[in-house]
């Protein structure tokens, strides 16, 4: 009996084996997110190699996917970073404008991960207020954070570290990913200070820049006809809103050179260095104040300069950016994780290079609507090159969930980008976006406004304290330098952009917005 009941369970084995053979336990993807501050699509080489070559970046490009049609929603950086958390456009995640505490009760993809049994961290800049939720361990920047020598929030611990932010915090992210349960899979976000202004570059690049000149843009001397919201902003390098000793470091020993905020410049950001790094610094800085000081230049030879120092900064900034995403893919590489190992690069919007004359983001425009998104892809989604579907950074988490074999919650307003890697959203993919800036009136002065963009046309709505429309054929006039509103040719056109943008808010449930479309509400506060 025993004999046969052995028998029995035998043949049970040998053909439930046969039948499904012993699965391989398979090992969920790890996400390592990065993610820049304010970094223009146009300084990475990736996109456009016409100011400096971005190798390591590219790395992650050549291996990868570049999309060239990626978006934000509301283009300024803590209300991206909410976006990103939650899948959700402003009105739905409730962190619109930079000020106030993001709601950490609410739904993030880091918490859904982390009930997956993902290892969850955070290292950077947070820049949402309050403490992070979701994350098994934070060391974050105390609001915009500092580039020298800054101060971290360790799990709750200021601390401050000696060194330039952008080494700190890729430092302190191979640190932590040593020292995780490696049976686990992880989810890391990085997200740096750089290149957030004022752009202080790395002692070490300063001089890279020093003798190189660029190109103006084209738009570079803009009057702005036809656009208000436009001409009435104050991101302009053209005037003082780009400050020569605060934005671009003219910070004279005498002290003769005074302008409105050069003294938080001394007594703040300068005041960081230590002695050493100021000795380089100033090394850099001070035969360029002597110049700047002698030349007394006036006008359109003042703002060129300006121009030119500026870019400077910035490139030296990315620069070290650059070297630093190398050292995290090399030390993934080291570590055998690239195959199992969705890397995202990315910004928290786009940025102006002089372009409209500007400087910082907000506007719907091009420059700050867009923003830089590279993925390397874990094996097994082999798709490679330019991926040009329209995608927004709502898309994040719910691509971060499919792809770690989680559910997408029904709430979320973005899509999963998986479909994307595998190639087979052929025809079926979004044709348009909405977007909705709220931060008004507040520093820079970009009115509040919502629009739609699709493929080749953009429809916007500045409201509060104006009312106009403006509407860009992207094919004709890539540049946006042309509102077309008021030509009765597009009146069709205009009528159809408009239900376009009627049925996004609807999709999106921005009821508000919906109010101001049709002009029920007139927002007063
Ligand atoms: C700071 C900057 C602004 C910038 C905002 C928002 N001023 O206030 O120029 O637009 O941050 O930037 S600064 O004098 O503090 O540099 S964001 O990327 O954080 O949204
Ligand atoms: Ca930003």
């Amino acid at each position: 009996m025993k004999n046969r009941l052995i028998q029995a369970l035998l043949v049970l084995m040998a053909v439930t084996s046969c039948q499904s053979p012993k699965k391989e336990v398979v090992k969920k993807p790890n996400i390592l997110f990065i993610m820049t501050d304010d970094h223009a699509y146009q300084t990475l080489s990736a996109y456009d190699d016409r100011f400096i070559n971005t190798p390591n970046l590219d790395r992650l490009a050549d291996d990868g996917i570049t999309f060239t049609n990626s978006f934000v929603a509301n283009s300024i950086c803590g209300p991206s970073r909410a976006v990103m958390l939650t899948g959700k456009h402003s009105h739905a995640n409730g962190f619109a404008t930079n000020s106030g505490v993001f709601n950490g009760q609410q739904q993030t993809f880091p918490k859904l991960l982390q009930k997956d049994g993902y290892q969850t961290a955070i290292i950077g800049k947070w820049h949402l207020g309050g403490t992070p939720t979701g994350f098994d361990y934070w060391n974050i920047l105390p609001g915009q954070g500092s580039y020298y020598n800054p101060d971290f929030i360790d799990m709750g611990e200021k601390v401050q570290h000696q060194g330039y932010v952008t080494d700190l915090i890729t430092d302190f992210s191979m640190d932590w990913m040593d020292k995780r349960d490696k049976d686990k899979p992880f989810c890391l976000l990085v997200h740096h200070k750089a290149v957030h202004r004022v752009w202080m570059p790395d002692t070490a690049h300063l001089d890279e820049f020093k003798d190189k000149s660029y190109p103006l843009p084209e738009t570079f001397y803009d009057d702005y006809k036809g656009r208000q919201a436009a001409a009435e902003q104050h991101l302009s390098i053209r005037s003082d809103d780009m400050d020569v000793v605060y934005d671009l470091k003219m910070a004279d020993k005498e002290d003769e050179i005074k302008t409105r905020y050069g003294g938080w410049y001394r007594t703040g950001a300068l005041a960081r260095l230590d002695e050493q790094q100021r000795a380089r610094w100033d090394e850099h800085y001070d035969p360029i104040i002597e110049d700047f000081k002698k030349a007394e230049l006036e006008g359109n030879d003042l703002y060129e300069w300006k121009y030119q120092r500026y870019m400077r900064d910035y490139l030296a900034c990315v620069r070290s950016l650059d070297n630093n995403v190398g050292r995290l893919i090399d030390y993934m590489e080291k570590e055998g994780l690239m195959d199992n190992t969705l890397i995202v690069y990315t910004s928290d919007q786009g940025f102006y290079m002089g372009e409209h004359g500007w400087f910082d983001k907000r506007f719907i425009y091009e420059e700050s609507l867009r923003t830089p998104l590279l993925m390397h892809l874990p094996k097994g989604y082999e798709r490679n090159g330019k991926v040009a579907e329209m995608v927004q950074n709502i898309d994040y988490a719910p691509t971060f969930l499919e792809l770690t074999g989680n559910d997408v919650p029904a709430d979320m307003h973005g899509r999963s980008l998986v479909p994307l890697f595998k190639n087979e959203s052929k025809g079926k993919w979004r044709d348009a976006i909405y977007y909705h800036y709220y931060e008004f009136p507040n520093e820079h002065m970009v009115k509040r406004h919502f629009g739609i963009r699709t493929k080749r046309y953009k429809l916007v709505h500045f409201y509060y304290d104006i009312s106009k429309w403006e509407l860009y054929d992207l094919q004709e006039d890539p540049n946006e330098m042309n509102n077309l509103y008021d030509n009765p040719e597009y009146a069709d056109k205009i009528d159809e952009l408009k239900g376009g943008l009627k049925t996004l808010m609807e999709q999106y449930k921005d009821e508000r917005a919906l109010k101001i479309l049709s002009g029920e509400l007139v927002v007063t506060e």
